[in-house]
C-alpha cells in the first residue's frame, strides 16, 4: 500500500513526495483511488486457492463457493455408492467382523434418486455375507449354480429307467399340458381358468395382481421340459405382469404364489426378469409389518401399503399359518437383494413366537398384531395353522441345518402336538385332531395331510430311534390320508373319526375336493424317503381319479362330492393344481435327482427354493 501511495503522489502534477500540503480536490481523488484499490484487493481473495489463510479469515462458512459439477457433497456421496466395492476392500480382505470378504465388481447404482432406506441398506451391505457366493451387493447366479451339490434337473431330467414309471410320468406331463393349454386358450392373464364356462377368474385374493396360474406354473413347466409353454409364461411376465396394482391382497397368498413362484423361476433359470420382478414385489409387502408388534396383518393394499386384519378373524387378529409362512421367501429376498430387512422382519416374528407362553406347548391359530397375545385357543395342523409348522422345519433345512432355533421350535411344537393332538382311531388309524381350548375335535382337514411329508423330512435329528419314530408317524399319517381317498379315490375337504366314522366326511359341506395337493405331497416325500412302491401306486390311483372325475373338456375342475361317482364340478381349475398337485405327481414318478432334496426345499406352494449352503465358502475358494 505504501508503494502505491508514494507512486500516486510523486506522479500527481504539482505535488512532491515531501510536500504534503494537499488541495481538497487532490484529497478527493486520493480517497477515490484508495477505495477502488481496497475493493480490487478484496475481490481478488475469491481467486486465491482454498488454502490461503486470508481467504479463510475473511470468508465465513456460509459463503463457500457454489457447487460445480463433479464436486460437492451430494455428488461425492453418489460417487461413493457407484464405486466398485473391491476398490474399497481388496479381494480376500478380512472385515472388522472377521469375515473374509470376496468382493465382486461393484454394480453402478443406476438410480440416482436413492431413497433414504435404500441408501442405508447399501451401507449395510458391507456386512452381509451371502452364502450363495456373492458377499457384496450383487448376487452372483453363476456362483450360486456352481455351489449346488447336484444339477437341479438331474442327469437326465429325472427320467426314470423303468418304462412303466416313465409312462406314468409322461401321463402327468400330458395332464399339465392339457391344463395349461386350456388356461391359455380361455383364461390367459386371468388368475384361474373356469373350465366349464371356458373363461377366466380373477377373484380378490391377490389385490389386483393377475396371472396367478402363470406364475404358479413357471417352474412346473420348466422341470417338465414344456419349453414353449414356459417361454410363453416368461414372456407374459416380461410384458404383462403389472405389479402396480392398488387392490387388497392376502399377504400370505401373494407371498407363497407370486414371491415363491418368481423366486424359484429365477433360481432355476437365472432369468433376470424374475429377480427384478420379485424384488419389486417384495418391497411392496413390507408395509404390512408396520404394526406395534411387527406381526403383519393379513390383508395389504399393494398400492398404498395400508394393511388390516381379515374381517372374519376374531378381534382383529392375525393368522398363525399366514404370518408364520413368510420365512423361506423372505430370507431369499434378503439373499437376492443383499438387504437384510426381509430376514429381520421374519426373525422378529420368530422371536415373538419363541418367547410367548404357549398353552401346553401348543401354538393357537389367532394372535393380536397389536398386543402380541393369543386371541383364541384353537389349535390345528390343518387350515389356519398348517404351514407355520412346515416353515419351521423347512427354515432349518433351508439354512443347511444351521438355524438351531427353528429346529428347536419345530421339535417342541411336534412333541406338544403328539402329546395333545395325535390320536388313534378305533380302527387303528393315526390322525391329528383339532384342539379347542382343551377340548378335542376329532376331525382332520385335507390340508393337515401335508403333515405326513413334513414329519418325514423333519425326521433327521441325529438320534436313530427318534428318526425311526418320526418316519413311522409320517407313514401312519400318510396312510390315514390315503384311507380318506375313497370311493372315488379322491379325498374330502375334512374327515372325521367320531360318530362311528373312520376318516370319513360326515357333513355334506365337507365332501368337496378342489384339486388340492396335500395327500399327494406326502406320497412324494414318503417315496423319496423310503422308496416303498406303495406311494407310487397311491399316486397313480390319484392320477386315474383326477382323469376320471376332474378332467372336463376344457381343463380340470374340482368336484362337489367325493362320495358320488356322478361328478358335480365346481368350475374352477385352481392355480395350485398346476403348481403343486401336478408337480408332486411328476416328481413322484421321476428319479430322485430331479430337484434333489439335498439342494432344494419346496415352499408351501411347491416352489423349490435352494438351500443356503454354508459349505459354500469352501466351494468358492476353488470356484473363483
Ligand atoms: C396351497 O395354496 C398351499 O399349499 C397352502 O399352504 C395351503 N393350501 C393350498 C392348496 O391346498
Amino acid at each position: 500500500l505504501d508503494f502505491f501511495f508514494l507512486l500516486f503522489f510523486t506522479h500527481l502534477p504539482g505535488v512532491s513526495a515531501s510536500g504534503m500540503g494537499l488541495r481538497l480536490s487532490q484529497k478527493f481523488v486520493f480517497l477515490l483511488f484508495l477505495s477502488g484499490l481496497v475493493t480490487l484487493c478484496f475481490g481478488a481473495l475469491f481467486f486465491l486457492p482454498d488454502s490461503v489463510r486470508l481467504k479463510r479469515i475473511f470468508l465465513s462458512k456460509t459463503e463457500t463457493p457454489p457447487v460445480t459439477v463433479g464436486s460437492g457433497s451430494e455428488n461425492d456421496a453418489r460417487e461413493h455408492l457407484k464405486r466398485p466395492k473391491d476398490q474399497e476392500h481388496p479381494r480376500g480382505m478380512t472385515s472388522a467382523k472377521g469375515e473374509t470378504k470376496r468382493l465382486a465388481g461393484g454394480k453402478a447404482l443406476e438410480d440416482l434418486s436413492l431413497s433414504r432406506s435404500r441408501a442405508e441398506s447399501v451401507s449395510e451391505r458391507a456386512t452381509v455375507v451371502d452364502h450363495h457366493g456373492a458377499d457384496t451387493d450383487t448376487f452372483s447366479y453363476a456362483k450360486f449354480k456352481r455351489c449346488l451339490l447336484k444339477p437341479p434337473l438331474g442327469r437326465d431330467y429325472g427320467k426314470p429307467s423303468d418304462p412303466n414309471t416313465n409312462e406314468r410320468r409322461e401321463k402327468v406331463k400330458e395332464m399339465m399340458k392339457f391344463a395349461w393349454d386350456n388356461y391359455k386358450l380361455y383364461a390367459w392373464g386371468k388368475n384361474e381358468l373356469r373350465p366349464l364356462t371356458r373363461n377366466g377368474h380373477l377373484g380378490n385374493m391377490f389385490g389386483g395382481l393377475k396371472g396367478a396360474s402363470i406364475i404358479d406354473s413357471l417352474d412346473t413347466l420348466y422341470i417338465m421340459g414344456l419349453m414353449d409353454e414356459y417361454n410363453d409364461a416368461k414372456e407374459w411376465v416380461q410384458t404383462s405382469l403389472d405389479l402396480n396394482s392398488n387392490g387388497e391382497a392376502s399377504l400370505f397368498e401373494v407371498n407363497i404364489r407370486y414371491v415363491g413362484g418368481l423366486l424359484s423361476a429365477y433360481y432355476l433359470t437365472g432369468e433376470e426378469v424374475f429377480k427384478s420382478k420379485v424384488l419389486e414385489l417384495g418391497e411392496k409387502l413390507l408395509p404390512a409389518f408396520n404394526t406395534p408388534t411387527g406381526i403383519p396383518r393379513g390383508v395389504i393394499n399393494l398400492g398404498s401399503g395400508t394393511s388390516w386384519s381379515w374381517g372374519w378373524a376374531s378381534a382383529g387378529s392375525s393368522i398363525l399359518a399366514e404370518f408364520g409362512t413368510l420365512h423361506l421367501e423372505f430370507v431369499h429376498l434378503s439373499e437376492l437383494s443383499a438387504n437384510p430387512i426381509y430376514t429381520e422382519k421374519v426373525m422378529n416374528i420368530r422371536k415373538l413366537l419363541n418367547k410367548i407362553e404357549k398353552p401346553h406347548g401348543l401354538y393357537p391359530n389367532f394372535l393380536s398384531p397389536v398386543s402380541g397375545n393369543w386371541v383364541q385357543h384353537h389349535v390345528s395342523i390343518g387350515g389356519l395353522g398348517d404351514s407355520f409348522y412346515e416353515y419351521l422345519i423347512k427354515s432349518f433345512l433351508m439354512s443347511d441345518k444351521t438355524d438351531g432355533d427353528a429346529k428347536k421350535m419345530y421339535y417342541s411344537a411336534l412333541e406338544a402336538i403328539e402329546a395333545n393332538l395325535v390320536q388313534k382311531s378305533p380302527g387303528g388309524l393315526t390322525y391329528m385332531a383339532e384342539w379347542r381350548g382343551g377340548i378335542l375335535d376329532h376331525k382332520m382337514g385335507h390340508l393337515a395331510c401335508f403333515s405326513g411329508g413334513m414329519i418325514g423330512i423333519g425326521a433327521d435329528d441325529g438320534v436313530p430311534e427318534k428318526r425311526q419314530h418320526y418316519l413311522d408317524l409320517a407313514a401312519e399319517i400318510t396312510h390315514t390320508c390315503h384311507e380318506s381317498y375313497t370311493p372315488t379315490k379322491l379325498g374330502p375337504e375334512a374327515f372325521r373319526f367320531d360318530g362311528g366314522g373312520e376318516a370319513t366326511a360326515t357333513r355334506l359341506s365337507d365332501r368337496y375336493y378342489i384339486l388340492r395337493p396335500e395327500v399327494i405331497e406326502s406320497y412324494m416325500y414318503m417315496w423319496r424317503l423310503t422308496h416303498d412302491p406303495k406311494y407310487r401306486e397311491w399316486g397313480w390311483e390319484a392320477v386315474e381319479a383326477l382323469e376320471q372325475h376332474c378332467r372336463v373338456e376344457a381343463g380340470f375342475s374340482g368336484i362337489r362330492d367325493v362320495y358320488t361317482t356322478t361328478a358335480s364340478h365346481d368350475n374352477m381349475q385352481q392355480s395350485f393344481f398346476l403348481s403343486e398337485t401336478l408337480k408332486y405327481l411328476y416328481l413322484l414318478f421321476s428319479d430322485d435327482d430331479l430337484l434333489p432334496l439335498e439342494d432344494w426345499v419346496f415352499n408351501t406352494e411347491a416352489h423349490p427354493l435352494p438351500i443356503i449352503q454354508k459349505r459354500i465358502e469352501n466351494h468358492l475358494s476353488f470356484a473363483l
